[in-house]
Formats: C-alpha cells, structure tokens, sequence
C-alpha cells in the first residue's frame, strides 16, 4: 500500500472522526484473540460430525494461484482445487493433450506467436478474481461456473457435472479482465466481463504514452458458446460488474473516470461513475451495424457524449468499487472505496435515464454512510445488506428500506451492527446471496491479511476467512482458518443444485481427439486393445488401467521419437483414479474412472524409464508400473 493510499485513507478516518488508531493496518491490534468460551460455542455451529455432509457448495476463487477450490460450507473444509489458468502437477492440467487444447484453442493469435517466442505454448499464470455460476430465472442452475483472468485476459468456463474446465477464451481488445458476472434473467446468456486496464484500440505499438488515445473496454460473451458477442468502448476504467435481475441492464464500477496514469492522477477526482450498458439498445446497434469490427468483434462506440443509447454514466464517490445487486430484483449497490457509503441504484429508476435522459443521479434513492472502505456487499434475502469495510476491518449490517428512508429525509439509522473481521475484509458472499433465492444463512468474510492469528510462517503470511453466522439478531463469527493466496472471492450454493457425476461418460468430448485418433490407428481404447503406432517419427502408445495394473507392461521407442501415450482407465468404482507419471521425464497425469488422458513429449532420453501411477488406487499400487525402453538413435 502506498505512502498517498495511506494518506488518503488517513484523512477520510479523521474527517469521519472514527476512533482513529494509527494508520490502515492498526486494527489488527484489537482482538488477536478469539478463545473467549462465547466464540468456542460459536464454533460449534460450523463443525460437522465426520462423515457428515455440508449443506453448501463453496466455490471460491484462488488469486494469483489461479485455480477454481471447491469447499464445504459450513465446515469449511477444502474439497477440491481445479486448476484453471495455473499449471498443476497432480492433474497434469497443462500438460496433457486434452488441456493444452482447451488452454490454447481460445489464444489470439498474436499472444500464440508471444508464448511461441518463450517456447511455450500457453500461459502458466492467472489471476483468477471472480467465479460465478451460470443462472436460470434469477437463480444458480448448477450447469457451470464462469471465472475471470486478470492476468491475461481470460474467461474460463468450468463445467459442473464433472468439476473440471472445459473452455477457456482470451478478450480481444480489452485489456486485464477483472469484473466478471453471468446474465441472472432469463439466463446466462451473457457473461459480462470488465477490461480494467486502459489502452489503445488498435495496440500494436503506433500508440504509446498518449493516455488520451486510450480506451477500455465492457465484453459481452455468449456463455454457451464461449465466444464474444460484443464490446462497447467506454469512458473511464472498468472495475466490478453486475446485471439486474429483469435482463436489462448490467452495470460496471470506474475506480478511474479520471483516465489518469498515475496514483494521484487517478483518485484527483471526489466522483467517479458507475456505467450502465442498456442491453438492447446495444443488441439493436450491433444488429444494425453501428459498430467497427475489430479482430472479428463487432464494437460499439457507448463513450460519454457519444450521443447513443447504449450506455448512461452515474456519479458515484468516490473510486466505487464492487457492484452487487440484490435479491429483491430492485437495487444495486455501488460501494463507495474511497467514500464511506454505499450508493443504492433503483433498477426501476434506470430506464428513465435512457428515455428521457433523467438526471443520472435521479436513479439513486439511498447513500448510507457505513465505514471506512466500503468494497462489496452481499444480502440476506430479507432486505438488509452485509458490506465489508476495508480500513475499518469490519463488516456493517444495514437496512435497504431505512437507508432509503434516511436519504428521503427521515431520521431513522440504516445501520443495525457491525461485526470486527480479522483484518481488511475484500470480498464476502452469503449463502445464495447473488441470487433471488438468497436464505440469509451464512456470511464469508475474506480477509486480506492474518497477521498475529495463526503460527508465524515466514514473511508470506496466509490470509484468513472467516464465517459469521447471520440467522440471529446478531452477527456470530463461527469459523476462521487461514488460506493460502487467495480467497479472493466465493459463492455458496445450496447442494440440491450442484450434483457431479462419480465417473465419466466413456463418450465424454474431453478426449474427443484422443477417441478419433485411436479409430484413426484402429486402437480400441479399452481394456487390452493395446497398441504401438509408428508413423514416422511419431509414435502413439494405446494402454489402459485396472487396479492395481496397466495393461501394458513394456513398450519401445526410439530416441527421438515424438511419443504420445493414451492412458484409459477402465475401472468404473468411485474413486479409482489412477495416474500415469513417466519418471525423469517430467510427465504426469490424473485419470479418473472412465477417462481418456493423454500426453506427449519427445523421447530424448536413451535408457530404461519406469512410468508408475501416482495416484493411490489399490494395495497394490506400488506394483502398478512398467518400463518404457528407449533405443539410442542410430549413429
Ligand atoms: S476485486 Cu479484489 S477485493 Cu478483484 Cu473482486 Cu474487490
Ligand atoms: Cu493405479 Cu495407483
């Protein structure tokens, strides 16, 4: 954090004239401790008997780790991780046919002449901020989760029924996806996603530090398809998003309206805006072409004093930035950052702004004042809203219909309590908060920082979350364990809707490729049909698994060759996934009952190689392995 951040977060304290304690860390001094006998009762309510079953599906996003976890809710328990933008070992996820097809196909492609320059064929790093689930009428419909790239400019799709990515698109045009949201009605539809960095349309380097030539750009993806629908220039930067729950409208925060390039040039204004992209009008322009074309993405022109009806700008204090609708189907809120409140958007308000081009603040009928760094809100389906503080390391419950009261006049206190979360809150999310179904159950608070709470591990401390219990007329914080980076932010999904499948489908597209090449060479891929395909240089190897065997002991190749190994896993139980790792040569791999996987690499190496499974599958695991033989090259 900056020496100006801290300043500015310094000035806003006094002016509020809070209980001021020495800078924007200070807070944590405040209650180290938790072993109070009130809290260790608390905590009961998150513990599950072993055995016992959660009652939520908690996906969270993981940062700059860049995958999707999986956890329990309430327990807390972590489940899963399934890797997206990162590279992981276990899953080979990066490195098997079927991966790289799905991290590649998506690239532009200049950035695949980019990575071809760096011998490498995708990315190994993501940012992965905002996972969501696709929607139907207002509610999560379990059929996938959708997850931004801040990294490089990414939008990954992972389906539900087998917990794994399957498509993943890199943004033309825009630059650093951050906000990320699907369509809530009548469903997803679109995925809405936020270019937050500012550049040049066309930046191919004719441009370079001429800020005023930069744009950003709002993408609407078809979710289904996984490809762009369409962009809309804007003016100022794009940070959070979010849409209303009538399909009309999405809403992005700018932290930025200033267009600066620097600290003090980008917070130099008080206001700064929330845009509004009318998604008709904006189908309709696209439809009747008053769009330019650029790399294959028709893009419309909605900057301020474009004259259009695509886009409205609302003033909002002060560097906004999260954006949460709420379950009535009415509200918006604009978390002020830099300015203390949150400002309530009527959605019902909005469309005069476009027809009768109303005062844009007119759609404003709420703005409490509820602490020091207000970043995102989430609710309790009963109209009262849960919004992190971040300076203040607090969480503030507050009252949709007293706030908007308050701002009509009446002297009524919108805020009904606030709870200490341990330290500097970003995101949080209530059981099926974002949806019209939200049940106001549960609270996660994600804590940026956890100094002093957990054992001393080094300069990289973990960050912590935290859940509060909001059933009761009071906040009770129940749960609190340290994540590695990050927990960025999360959904908690009722478990009726998430149902994965145990085994694969034999006919699952993932191995598409691996299943037509096989009929190709005439290979079965099932148990016993093995087979060693000599075409040129390249040599494809067909085997399969059954506990604790491969159905192939021993297989030659020569130096050289460009060796690709089939691995299918014939066994059909729960649970029997097996791996295939080729030692010393750096291959690995996850194949999970009744799938295909596949790798390729080129068999430099002479001698005598054992590939095992490294996944426990049997007693007799250890025993599962063989040789592959590899023939010096003739001299
Ligand atoms: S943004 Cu990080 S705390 Cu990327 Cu969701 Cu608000
Ligand atoms: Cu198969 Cu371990």
């Amino acid at each position: 954090m900056s020496e100006e951040f801290k300043k500015l977060a310094m000035t806003r304290r006094g002016m509020l004239g809070a209980a001021a304690t020495g800078g924007v860390f200070a807070a944590s001094s405040l209650s180290a401790t938790l072993a109070s006998s009130t809290a260790v009762q608390a905590a009961g309510k998150a513990t599950l008997a072993p055995g016992e079953l959660d009652e939520y599906y908690g996906f969270w996003s993981s940062g700059q780790t860049g995958e999707l976890r999986i956890l329990g809710v309430p327990s807390m328990r972590e489940f899963m991780r399934v890797p997206v933008f990162n590279r992981c070992s276990a899953t080979g996820w990066g490195q098997t046919n079927e991966s790289l097809k799905i991290l590649t196909e998506g690239l532009l492609p200049e950035t695949k002449a980019y990575l071809a320059a760096q011998g490498k064929q995708t990315y190994d790093n993501g940012d992965l901020h905002h996972p969501h689930m696709s929607f139907t009428d207002g509610t999560y419909d379990g059929r996938f989760l959708f997850m931004n790239d801040k990294a490089n400019t990414r939008v990954a799709r992972v389906r539900c029924d087998v917990m794994k990515c399957d498509k993943i698109i890199e943004i033309p045009n825009a630059h650093d996806i951050h906000g990320m949201r699907p369509q809530k009605f009548p469903r997803t539809g679109y995925v809405f996603a936020n270019g937050e960095h500012e550049a040049p349309l066309v930046n191919d380097g004719m441009v370079l530090d001429k800020p005023e030539e930069y744009v950003n750009i709002f993408t609407a993806i078809d979710g289904d398809e996984m490809k762009v629908s369409w962009q809309v220039i804007v003016s100022g930067n794009l940070d959070n998003t979010d849409c209303d729950y009538q399909g009309k409208y999405a809403f992005s925060t700018s932290y930025n309206s200033e267009m600066g390039m620097n600290l003090a040039e980008m917070t130099a204004n008080e206001v700064d805006h929330v845009v509004v992209f009318n998604i008709k009008a904006i189908e309709e322009g696209v439809a009747n072409g008053d769009v330019q074309m650029l790399k294959g993405v028709p893009v419309i022109d909605g900057r301020k004093g474009s004259g259009k009806n695509y886009t409205r700008y609302i003033p909002i204090p002060n560097s906004p930035h999260g954006c949460n609708t709420a379950p009535d189907g009415k509200h918006v809120m604009i978390n002020g950052k830099l300015s203390p409140t949150v400002s309530v958007i009527d959605v019902e308000k909005v469309d005069a702004l476009f027809n009768d081009d109303a005062d844009p603040r007119s759609c404003i009928v709420a703005e409490p004042q509820l602490g020091l760094g207000p970043l995102h809100t989430a609710f309790d389906g009963e109209g009262n809203c849960f919004t992190t503080l971040f300076l203040d390391s607090q969480v503030a419950k507050w009252n949709i219909d007293k706030a908007i009261r308050a701002y009509a006049g009446e002297d009524v206190d919108p805020i009904l309590e606030k709870i200490d979360v341990h330290y500097q809150p970003g995101h949080n999310s209530t059981s099926m908060g974002e949806t019209k179904e939200a049940d106001g159950k549960w609270l996660i608070s994600m804590n940026k920082f956890s100094k002093d709470r957990f054992l001393n591990v080094g300069p990289l401390k973990p960050e912590n979350e935290q859940l509060i219990d909001i059933t009761g007329s009071q906040m009770e914080l129940v749960h609190d364990g340290p994540t590695f980076a990050e927990p960025h932010d999360s959904i908690i999904v009722r478990r009726d809707i998430v149902n994965p499948a145990n085994i694969w489908e034999r006919d699952d597209p993932t191995w598409e490729d691996a299943r037509k090449q096989a009929e190709a060479d005439g290979v079965d891929l099932d148990w016993g049909h093995d087979g060693v395909i000599r075409d040129g240089n390249k040599v494809r190897v067909y085997m399969s698994s059954v506990a604790p065997e491969f159905s192939m002991e021993k297989f030659t190749v020569t130096q050289g060759d460009e060796v690709t190994i089939y691995v299918t896993n014939m066994d059909d139980i729960d649970d029997v996934t097996h791996g295939f790792c080729l030692a010393n040569y750096g291959v690995a791999m996850e194949v999970a009952p009744q799938a295909t996987a596949s790798v390729t690499f080129v068999a430099e190496r002479p001698g005598v190689h054992w590939f095992y499974c490294q996944w426990f599958c049997h007693a007799l695991h250890m025993e599962m392995r063989g040789r592959m033989f590899v023939e010096p090259r003739a001299s």
